[in-house]
C-alpha cells in the first residue's frame, strides 16, 4: 500500500479518480502529455526538501553539493538537446520563463511585438490581461485568413512599431515557424528575437522542426508539452551577457528557491529526449497529427491552413451551425478531451469560439499510431456530425474506453 493510500485517503481517492480519467479518455489537448513513471518519481523525490537559492556552486545556503551536480546535469543535458551555450532550468513555468526574458532584456514600457492571442499566440506574448501587456507596450501580428503567418506583414508591422523585442512561437499554430525570417525582421528594426518554443520543443529536440538557434537571442520552453517532462520551464541563449541577465532576472528577480525535485525530473526528461527513441516518437507525433488533418478534411471539416506541420490541428466551424464550445462539450461527453479555440476570421467570443484545437502528442506517448489515429479521427467526425445526439456520444464513449484499455501507461495512482 502506498504512503498516500495509508495516510491521506482523500487525496489518494482523487488521484485514483484522475488516473481513471487519464487512462480511459482520449487526451487530445495539444499542450498535454504523459510524463514517464521515472519523471514522476523524480518529481516526488527527496530533492523537494532542499533550499538552493542561487545557481550551481554559487548558492546562498549550505548542503548544496548534491543539488549542484543535479542542476548542472539538467543544464548540460538541455544544452546538448538544443545545441546552445547557456541554460537556466529554474523557471517554475513557461510564463515565468517568459517573464524572465522580458525582465532581462527590457525596461518597463518598452515595445514588444508578439502573436495575437486570438490568432494562436500566448497570454504572455503581450496580451493586455497579462503582466507582459501591462508592463510593456505590446503590439501584435497575426495570421491571414488562410491560417498562416504572413511574414511580409510582420515586417511591415515591425517597421511601424519599432519594437525592442519580437516574440515568435505560438500555442495554437499548426505550421512551421520560420525563425530565420523572424530574425531577419528583428535585425531590420534593431529588435531582439525571442522564441517561445513551448509547444514544439519536443519536435525541435528531434530535428522534426527547425531549431530557433542560431537565430533567436533567447529561447524559452515548458518541459511538459511535446517534451513530455515535468510541469516547468527553462530558458536558453547563446549570448553570455544575456545569460547573466536572465539568471539574475529569474533569481532573485522573480523567483525564490528553485524546485530541485522538479529540476531532477527535468534532467530525467531531457535524458529521455536525448535517446534515439525520441526521434521515433517525434516523427510519429507528426504523422498522427497529419492523419487527423487528412481524415477530418476528407470528412468535410475545415482544417485551418489545410493541414499541419507539427503536433496539432485546428478545426474551424465558421461554416457550421455549432461553436467550438459545443464541439468541446460533445467530444468530452464522448470521452475525447480537446479545447475550444479561436480561428482565423473568428466571429464568436473567446468563451464560445468557432473552433477546436486537437493535439497528437499525448496519445502518441500511449503508443497509438496510424490505425488508432485514423479510428479516432473518424470518431471525432461522428461526434461532430451528431453534435446533439447523446446516444451517439455514449456509443463513442464506449468505443473510446475499449481503445484506451489497450494503451494503459500507469498502473497505480501514486506514480
Ligand atoms: N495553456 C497552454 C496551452 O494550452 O497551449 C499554454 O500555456
Amino acid at each position: 500500500m502506498s504512503f498516500l493510500a495509508k495516510n491521506d485517503a482523500a487525496v489518494y481517492e482523487l488521484a485514483k479518480q484522475e488516473l481513471e480519467r487519464q487512462s480511459y479518455n482520449l487526451e487530445m489537448i495539444a499542450s498535454e502529455n504523459f510524463a514517464s513513471p521515472s519523471v514522476i518519481e523524480a518529481m516526488g523525490s527527496i530533492f523537494t526538501n532542499k533550499y538552493a537559492e542561487g545557481y550551481p556552486s554559487k548558492r546562498y545556503y549550505g548542503g548544496c553539493e548534491i543539488v549542484d551536480k543535479l542542476e548542472q546535469l539538467a543544464i548540460d543535458r538541455v544544452k546538448e538537446l538544443f545545441g546552445c551555450k547557456f541554460a537556466n532550468v529554474q523557471p517554475n513555468s513557461g510564463s515565468q520563463a517568459n517573464q524572465g526574458v522580458y525582465q532581462a532584456l527590457l525596461n518597463p514600457y518598452d515595445k514588444i511585438l508578439g502573436m495575437d492571442l486570438s490568432h494562436g499566440g500566448h497570454l504572455t506574448h503581450g496580451a493586455k490581461v497579462s503582466s507582459s501587456g501591462k508592463t510593456y507596450q505590446s503590439f501584435f501580428y497575426g495570421v491571414n485568413l488562410n491560417g498562416r503567418i504572413d511574414y511580409d506583414r510582420v515586417r511591415d508591422i515591425a517597421k511601424i512599431v519599432q519594437p525592442k523585442l519580437i516574440v515568435c512561437g505560438a500555442s495554437a499554430y499548426p505550421r512551421e515557424i520560420e525563425f530565420k525570417t523572424f530574425r531577419q525582421i528583428a535585425d531590420e528594426v534593431g529588435a531582439y528575437l525571442f522564441a517561445d518554443i513551448a509547444h514544439i520543443a519536443g519536435l525541435v529536440a528531434a530535428n522534426e522542426h527547425q531549431n530557433p538557434f542560431p537565430h533567436a537571442h533567447a529561447v524559452t520552453s515548458t518541459t511538459h508539452k511535446t517534451l513530455r517532462g515535468p510541469r516547468g520551464g527553462f530558458i536558453l541563449t547563446n549570448d553570455e551577457e544575456i545569460s547573466k541577465k536572465i539568471n539574475s532576472a529569474i533569481f532573485p528577480g522573480i523567483q525564490g528557491g528553485p524546485l530541485e525535485n522538479i529540476i531532477a525530473a527535468k534532467a530525467v526528461g531531457f535524458g529521455e529526449n536525448l535517446k534515439p527513441e525520441w526521434k521515433t516518437y517525434a516523427k510519429q507525433v507528426k504523422i498522427n497529427a497529419k492523419i487527423l488533418a487528412d481524415v477530418l478534411s476528407k470528412e468535410g471539416f475545415d482544417v485551418v491552413s489545410g493541414g499541419t506541420d507539427n503536433h496539432l490541428i485546428l478545426l474551424s466551424f465558421l461554416n457550421r451551425d455549432f461553436s467550438g464550445k459545443d464541439a468541446d462539450h460533445a467530444l468530452e461527453n464522448a470521452g475525447i478531451t480537446v479545447n475550444k479555440n479561436t480561428v482565423p476570421g473568428e466571429t464568436r467570443s473567446p468563451f464560445v469560439t468557432s473552433g477546436i484545437r486537437i493535439g497528437s502528442a499525448a496519445l502518441t506517448s500511449r503508443g497509438m499510431k496510424d490505425k488508432e489515429f485514423t479510428f479516432i479521427a473518424q470518431k471525432i467526425a461522428e461526434v461532430l456530425n451528431n453534435i446533439n445526439d447523446a446516444n451517439i456520444h455514449a456509443k463513442v464513449r464506449k468505443e473510446v474506453k475499449e481503445l484506451s484499455s489497450n494503451f494503459i501507461i500507469y498502473d497505480k495512482p501514486t506514480y
